[in-house]
């Protein structure tokens, strides 16, 4: 045992009641033969305690306490930068369970090939039990977890980013329901061995899910949603499958609030694929010149969506912090972001400034010197390549944002009035439209995409559908997951409108055609007057569109002219949008809603009598 482990209090194992939970950590102690077990009681003292024994192994860099108090840097294994997918897998039962845009094994074969490689996996290190709430401690919308890990990384992050220790283990009592999330580096230790600063498995890596027994086992790697098992794997693989049986929403969306000049307050979830900007949206800052609208957040990445009695349906963040892409965060895209990580954060993957500050591309214009990069060497920036990884990220309270929601903990969750789904689309879809009806909202959900940028993989400019932004993330097949979405809105006697947006709009230069950022106000101002039935649009061949003057355009400079450019509906373009739909429906032929094939149907019936152009002046149709 280390110096800093034995700083670490004995814990509180022996008052545990909860009989099932015992048993499966000893069973985990037996199977991961560890040197240690200690039961993580949540406290400011044990998390100081952590990040101290992390800067004694030399995994965290204390950062400079006048710059970035109580905050941390590591860098990751150049070989563990982000989450796995081709490692991910689902281990129903059956494989028709999974779908075909999972992974799936038998969770026999699964299991008997993690019980060869947990197998002595945590030698030589210490078992952290971590109890966990996913959501405000105590509502009813919040589920609980404990993960196993022999990362003090994960420790530490886990505290930031849920409701962890102690208290989790009271309001589990004796009897509760728990998912069993099971994390090892896989990089067991000899004796005397020295550890990596940054301990993982390079060769062999595996996130499982198994959905009939709600647990996780997670083997090989220490970074992010691969390690961190309650924000993708529980919260949205695990809890989709939950969400799907007992008639709720576990959704890969940001919630937000957004207040108007008279006060009344409006909330809206948000479903968009990597690299679109969520947290910067759900944090936005809006034009002065609009007048007194503010955005709160709720959170930026999961919403958990439950009906309530009167039939209105509540959002809660089960997340308790935020794990942000630095890169192109800066003062002018979220602000907000910004002052949420002056403090208490921990950065991976980042780039280190001589005076014990963090940096990373787009965060200022000019490349400080002297910058340490994340392979912790000095930064030359005649070299080509990046000082931050592009997929470094930040992990910090959602207290600490300044556009905290008043409501964010509310154990009852906050009304949603709409859901927007959005993708980054170069050309064809405009900057915004209603869907005419929940049915044709999930279809336009199911059908989003984003291009290729040259940071994703595949071919740059080609479309890659995922549904909801869920498909790296439903525990269970695609095609059930829309019918679930289509059978939930026939419960709801009033469901949210559904709305579309594009902020990637190019025009034929490949520019931006909307400022996007703060200027995105304007659009969620028609959205939230839709809603209340405020604000004007007219019918085009894909549904309710805003006209130019249905948009507040106080203190922006944009024209009748451009934004008939960025609205325009091309007939030929969005007929080869709607025939492209095929190629995503026909994977998940067997199971997909028969509503789907008549939607599709009825779009290209309405672009067969549509001008070749759609506009919203007539005289340019
Ligand atoms: O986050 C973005 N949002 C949403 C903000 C609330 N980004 C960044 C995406 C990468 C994560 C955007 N990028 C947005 C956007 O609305 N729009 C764009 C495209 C764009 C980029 C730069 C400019 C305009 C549009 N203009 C200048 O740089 C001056
Ligand atoms: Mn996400």
């Amino acid at each position: 045992m280390n110096e800093a482990t034995m700083d670490l209090k004995k814990d509180y194992s022996e008052s545990v009641t909860h009989e099932a939970l015992k048993a499966w950590v000893k069973e985990a102690v037996q199977l991961c033969q560890p040197d240690n077990v200690y039961w993580c009681d949540g406290s400011e003292d044990e998390y100081q305690t952590l990040c101290g024994m992390l800067v004694d192994k030399g995994t965290f860099i204390k950062l400079n306490e006048e710059k970035r108090p109580n905050s941390f840097a590591c860098f990751s294994d150049p070989s563990d930068v982000a989450r796995v997918e081709d490692k991910t897998f689902i281990c129903s039962r059956l494989k028709e369970d999974a779908g075909p845009t999972n992974n799936w094994m038998d969770p026999k074969e699964m299991k008997s090939t993690l019980g060869g490689l947990f197998k002595g996996c945590m030698k030589g290190r210490t078992m952290y039990v971590i109890p966990f709430c996913m959501g405000p401690l105590g509502s009813d919308i919040s589920q609980i977890g404990v993960e196993i890990s022999d990362s003090e990384y994960v420790a530490v992050n886990m505290k930031i980013m849920t409701r962890m220790g102690k208290k989790v283990i009271d309001q589990l009592g004796s009897e509760g329901d728990f998912v069993k999330c099971l994390h090892t580096v896989g990089a067991p230790l000899t004796p005397g061995q020295e550890d990596a600063k940054w301990p993982c498995n390079p060769d062999t890596k595996y996130i499982v899910h198994f959905p009939e027994e709600r647990s996780i086992m997670s083997y090989g790697s220490g970074y992010g949603g691969n390690a961190l098992l309650g924000k993708k794997c529980f919260a949205l693989r695990i809890a989709s499958v939950m969400a799907k049986e007992e008639g709720w929403l576990a959704e890969h969306m940001l919630i937000l609030g957004a207040k108007n000049p008279e006060g009344e307050k409006t909330y809206v979830a948000a479903a968009f694929p990597s690299a679109c900007g969520k947290t910067n949206f759900a944090m936005l800052i809006p034009p002065k010149e609009m007048g007194d609208w503010e955005i709160t957040t709720v959170g930026d990445d999961i919403a958990w969506i439950k009906p309530g009695e009167d039939g209105q349906l509540y959002a809660i963040n089960p997340e308790a912090g935020y794990f942000g892409v630095a890169p192109g965060t800066n003062d002018k895209t979220n602000p907000n972001a910004m002052k949420t990580i002056e403090r208490d954060s921990i950065f991976t993957n980042v780039a280190i400034t001589p005076d014990g500050d963090v940096w990373w591309e787009g965060m200022t214009d000019e490349v400080p010197d002297g910058l340490t990069d994340w392979h912790g060497q000095l930064y030359d920036p005649a070299n080509d390549k990046p000082a931050a990884h592009p997929n470094a990220r930040f992990t910090a309270p959602a207290g600490n944002c300044p556009s905290i929601d008043e409501q964010w903990e509310s154990p009852g969750g906050v009304p949603i009035s709409a859901f927007i789904v959005g993708g980054r689309r170069s050309t064809a879809v405009p900057l915004v439209y209603q869907a005419v009806n929940w049915n044709f909202g999930v279809y336009a959900a199911s059908t989003i995409g984003s291009e290729m940028t040259a940071a994703a993989f595949g071919e740059v400019g080609k479309v890659r559908r995922d549904p909801f932004a869920m498909l790296p993330f439903c525990g269970y097949h695609m095609a059930d997951y829309f019918n679930h979405w289509l059978q939930f809105g026939r419960k709801l006697p009033n469901p949210p409108r559904i709305f579309v947006v594009n902020w990637f709009r190019k025009d034929e230069n490949g520019k931006f055609l909307w400022p996007g950022f703060g200027e995105n106000m304007r659009v969620l101002k028609w959205v939230i007057n839709r809603v209340h039935g405020e604000s004007g649009a007219v019918e085009s061949p894909i549904g309710w569109m805003p006209r130019y003057e249905d948009i507040d355009w106080k203190g922006l400079d944009f024209t009748q002219e451009e934004f008939e450019e960025i609205m325009t509906i091309d007939r030929e373009s969005w007929k080869r949008e709607v025939l492209m739909h095929e190629e995503l429906f026909e994977r998940m032929y067997d199971k997909l809603p028969k509503e789907f094939f008549f939607m599709r149907e009825l779009m290209l019936s309405s672009l067969w009598r549509s001008p070749k152009k759609w506009g919203l002046a007539p005289e340019r149709a």
